[in-house]
């Protein structure tokens, strides 16, 4: 962290489809470096939720000009898309991360897969740097924790999580508008579309395994983004009894995201095998192949880790 102080001018990025941890840790990276008297800039690649934080409206798509401090949160240089290849132009790329695969080709690297969020690592570094945790700080820290901990609900729920989420609730951060806007609002077209989802679970294994496939079509037919379905996968993952829950969606034609949740088995295997990464209990991959070819296929696998084989 120290090393933050030597330059004056950061590229802060995340990974496409951005989510709560990865906008909070954007937007803490921002603030704090605003009291240090840095500049900062803040590149998404796809569209920001709408979330009630401090500085998100100065969130904007990358510019052409050269960047040569960048600050890559929330997954490696490869995830971040369009981004990618100005972090490879950079001089200096510092990296924060909690994911597994992570493997750590910055210039500086703060990886912890222990812990639940990236939000968290903030917390920790900006406390250890003595920061003030003004509402820039404890608001979006606050709203990545909730966001990857599933509102507290997740295996990652530790007694350090609820610390860190009281100090930052002390701090300023407002619990109920931070669920409210992350697990609460939806648009109509979206909770209907969703109604029409859950009619299509599929189950195998006395519903130790629950998936649903959603295709192009059936986004198109009920004008939603795909990318606005994948809290889709929590609703999958009530189905009393499931153990390893999957959510496909076709974001373009033959272009498959795949969602992997489980209790307990270690689905990180699965996404890897598809070419994605991710955590022992919550991962995800994204195929080009048609959707049936990938269900059938990521299904079976999944079937084979269920019954203990290799998948
Ligand atoms: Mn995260």
């Amino acid at each position: 962290m120290k090393a933050l102080q030597r330059y004056d001018d950061y590229l802060i990025c995340s990974h496409t489809n951005p989510d709560a941890d990865s906008i909070g840790a954007m937007l803490a990276m921002y603030g704090y470096l605003k009291q240090l008297g840095k500049h900062a800039e803040m590149a998404v690649t796809d569209p920001v939720p709408d979330l009630p934080l401090p500085n998100i409206g100065q969130m904007g798509p990358v510019s052409a000009r050269k960047y040569d401090h960048v600050i890559v949160l929330d997954c490696e240089p490869k995830r971040t898309g369009a981004i990618h290849p100005i972090i490879e132009k950079a001089i200096v790329t510092f990296n924060v991360d909690h994911h597994k695969d992570n493997p750590g080709t910055c210039t500086y690297n703060y990886i912890d897969t222990e812990q639940a969020a990236t939000c968290m690592i903030l917390y920790r570094l900006f406390k250890n740097a003595g920061a003030d945790f003004n509402l820039e700080l404890a608001q979006p820290l606050y709203a990545g924790i909730v966001g990857d901990t599933g509102g507290f609900r997740h295996a990652n729920t530790t007694t350090e999580v609820f610390l860190a989420a009281a100090d930052l609730t002390a701090q300023g951060a407002v619990p109920h508008l931070t669920a409210e806007a992350i697990f609460a609002t939806k648009p109509l077209q979206l909770i209907r579309f969703l109604g029409y989802a859950l009619t299509r679970i599929e189950t195998r294994h006395d519903n130790r395994l629950v998936w649903l496939a959603l295709s192009d079509q059936d986004f198109k037919r009920f004008n939603v983004d795909p990318s606005h379905c994948d809290q889709f996968i929590d609703y999958v993952r009530m189905v009393a009894g499931s153990e390893i829950v999957i959510l496909f969606r076709e974001i373009a034609p033959d272009v498959v995201r795949i969602g992997f949740r489980s209790r307990g088995l270690n689905i990180h295997q699965l996404a890897i095998k598809f070419g994605g990464g991710g955590h022992l209990m919550a991962a995800g991959a994204q195929v080009d192949s048609p959707l049936a070819d990938t269900v059938e296929q990521v299904v079976a696998a999944a079937s084979k880790l269920l019954e203990g084989d290799q998948p």
